[in-house]
């Protein structure tokens, strides 16, 4: 590697490791854009990787996502628990203030210096986004952020990156999704630790809860037991019993006692294959990327793959 991108990324990592903001800031747009000073950094950031409890939450457009994340800060924060959001728009390459924004108190938030939230746009990441938004997620490690919210619109295959990689995820439903609630049982489902029935306001939303957890019923072993909670996140109804159940899902997935890395899969494969492989536009190899990240034989097969198609590099 170039000496000077080496030194450039040194300087940056130890500013982030120091808690500057704007070196964050700086670093989640380097790792975000994956140049050759972006990988860099994202090397460096590895070591940080696991180091946070990270909460994914996923569901349908339009399910509420953000209000609760915006409705789970409050809770948070009235405990005193720091925490950074990743929102990932698969959509269009809006700001965090527009993601999050006028629908929520997000703007108030970014106010709070103990709130840090940032958007990251999923388009040209077709094959990548996992590498983009989990060295994004490092990153934020590295400066210290120990509760991470991962939002990702379940439209197919971000919601399964975003289990991969999350302690707890939470997959997000409202009453009158129709077509939408039964994706969300053939395939979301799945990767839920907890099952949200959002906009409680409104009507339906008992039968829409009912609806999922007759089908719990139907499942065995661990999958039988994930919770089904009813929250506003308008009214705020029902968050005070969700934020207690993320705890317990936490608490059941840490690994030994308090302050040891917790029970993430393995940055090695689970997480940071996919940074060793390009960026492709390519439908087909970016399933087989995706899939990469869950299977590590196909994943070193993959790495020692591209190792050797690679030029040799006169450093
Ligand atoms: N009545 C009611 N409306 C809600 C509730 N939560 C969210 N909404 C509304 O639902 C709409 C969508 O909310 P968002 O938080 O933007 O939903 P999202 O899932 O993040 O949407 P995308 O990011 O576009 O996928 C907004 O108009 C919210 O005000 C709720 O608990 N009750
Ligand atoms: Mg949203």
């Amino acid at each position: 590697m170039d000496d000077g991108i080496a030194r450039r990324a040194d300087r940056i990592a130890e500013a982030v490791r120091r808690g500057e903001p704007a070196a964050l800031g700086r670093a989640l747009s380097l790792v975000e854009g994956g140049g050759a000073l972006g990988n860099a950094l994202s090397a460096r950031f590895r070591d940080s990787a696991g180091s946070a409890r990270l909460v994914g939450v996923t569901g349908p457009p339009g399910s509420g996502k953000s209000t609760l994340v915006d409705a789970l800060i409050g809770e948070w924060r009235s405990r005193e628990k720091r925490v950074a959001v990743l929102a990932v728009d698969p959509v269009s390459p809006r700001t965090g203030g527009a993601v999050l924004g006028d629908r929520t108190r997000m703007g108030e938030r970014s106010l709070d210096d103990d709130v840090f939230i940032r958007s990251v746009s999923a388009r040209g990441h077709l094959g990548g986004l996992c590498a983009a938004a989990r060295g994004m997620v490092a990153a934020m490690e590295a400066a210290g952020w120990d509760l991470i919210v991962l939002e990702t619109v379940g439209a197919g295959q971000s919601e399964t990156e975003v289990a991969e990689i999350a302690d707890c995820t939470l997959v997000v439903s409202a009453p009158g999704l129709g077509d939408e609630l039964q994706a969300i049982k053939a395939g979301i489902l799945e990767i839920g630790n907890i099952l949200v029935v959002n906009k409680c306001d409104r009507p339906g939303a008992g039968e829409t809860a009912r609806d999922l957890s007759a089908m719990l019923k139907l499942r065995q072993g661990e999958a039988a037991r994930v919770p089904v909670v009813q929250v506003s996140a308008t009214t705020g109804e029902g968050i005070g019993t969700l934020a207690a159940e993320i705890d317990t899902r936490l608490a059941a997935t840490r690994r030994g006692p308090p302050g040891t890395v917790p029970a993430r899969p393995s940055p090695d494969f689970g997480g940071y294959v996919c940074a060793g492989l390009p960026d492709t536009e390519d439908p087909a190899l970016a399933a087989l990327f995706r899939r990469a990240a869950s299977d590590p034989e196909l994943a070193q097969r993959l790495l020692e793959l591209a190792g050797s198609q690679k030029k040799p590099s006169g450093r």
